[in-house]
């Protein structure tokens, strides 16, 4: 597992040199995703953990409360909004600087949301979040869309970290347009003889990069805090998206001083972030 802490003069640039871009984007093709330590301002998380975890209240009301897979597991979109729009959140420079070094240029963000693990003891049935573009290939095809996530709290997996299955992106069996995205137990157990899987520690003001291919799962949170993270899926640029993240007008300006392309619609009316959410496979709360 690759853990990279930007050094200062790498800090002061807001870009990792050469032999650190090289060393992520090894692990990247390798491991499927890399872990990048303080590079975002815990003032700016601090700020978005007060918010998130006032909304998961409010999310926990609704009439169609959208868990994943099983109650415990929440999906919940940050404010998208000023004042928590942050540059080092939404556009992060270092996450950029690997994902463009990946995807290649006109790399583009498609999603602005998240997961937030419950207090709870259920763990999600393992699964992909994208299969193969070409399945069955002899060799995987290099990534064409990568998840930057982003804890709001420290994340350990006392807490619910993310279970992580390392070189899993290049198992060619999983199919893009497959309906189910689960992987199948005795596929589970073959791997496992193989590599098994780990949750890692990624204090608040860090992100996980990972390659979508890669499996993974929700876990039990076994403290009484939610612990939200923040998604966000950058993909290649000839990936055809026809939904657009939606801003307040005013908010354009943010946007555009990054390599990164962010879809983006700019809207006058309030953005519901809190219940346009659904249900994903929803399996019930014992699995
Ligand atoms: O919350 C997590 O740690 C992962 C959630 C997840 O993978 C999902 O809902 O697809
Ligand atoms: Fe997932």
């Amino acid at each position: 597992m690759l853990e990279l802490y930007p050094s200062e003069n790498e800090r002061k640039r807001n870009s990792f040199d050469a032999k650190n871009l090289k060393l992520a984007l090894q692990a990247l093709r390798k491991d499927g995703f890399v872990i990048l330590h303080e590079v975002i301002s815990t003032n700016h998380i601090e700020s978005l953990r007060e918010r998130m975890l006032a909304d998961v209240d409010s999310i926990l009301t609704l009439d169609d409360v959208p868990f994943q897979f099983n109650d415990g597991h929440l999906q919940q979109d940050p404010p998208p909004f000023p004042p928590y729009l942050f540059r080092d959140v939404l556009l992060n420079d270092f996450v950029v600087q690997i994902t463009r070094a990946t995807l290649g240029e006109g790399v583009k963000n498609t999603m602005y949301s998240g997961n937030t693990c419950l207090p709870n003891e259920t763990q999600q049935p393992l699964h992909v979040d994208h299969g193969q573009l070409w399945p069955g290939l002899k060799t995987a095809t290099p990534a064409f869309s990568i998840v930057a996530n982003v804890p709001i709290v420290d994340m350990t997996p006392e807490n619910g970290s993310t279970e992580i299955w390392p070189g899993t992106h290049l198992d060619t069996t999983r199919s893009h347009d497959e309906k189910d995205i689960k992987i199948a137990p005795e596929d589970e157990a073959r791997r496992r003889a193989v590599v098994g899987p780990l949750q890692p520690n990624v204090p608040a003001g860090g992100v996980i990069i990972r390659d979508m291919r890669v499996w993974h799962r929700g876990m039990p949170n076994y403290t009484d805090t939610p612990r939200p993270m923040i998604a966000m899926v950058h993909f290649v640029r000839w990936w055809h998206t026809n939904k657009s993240l939606l801003f307040p007008i005013g908010t354009e300006a943010f946007f555009k001083d990054s390599p990164l392309t962010t879809i983006t619609k700019f809207v006058e009316e309030p953005i519901d972030y809190i219940s346009r959410n659904r249900k994903y496979d929803y399996q019930g709360s014992k699995l």
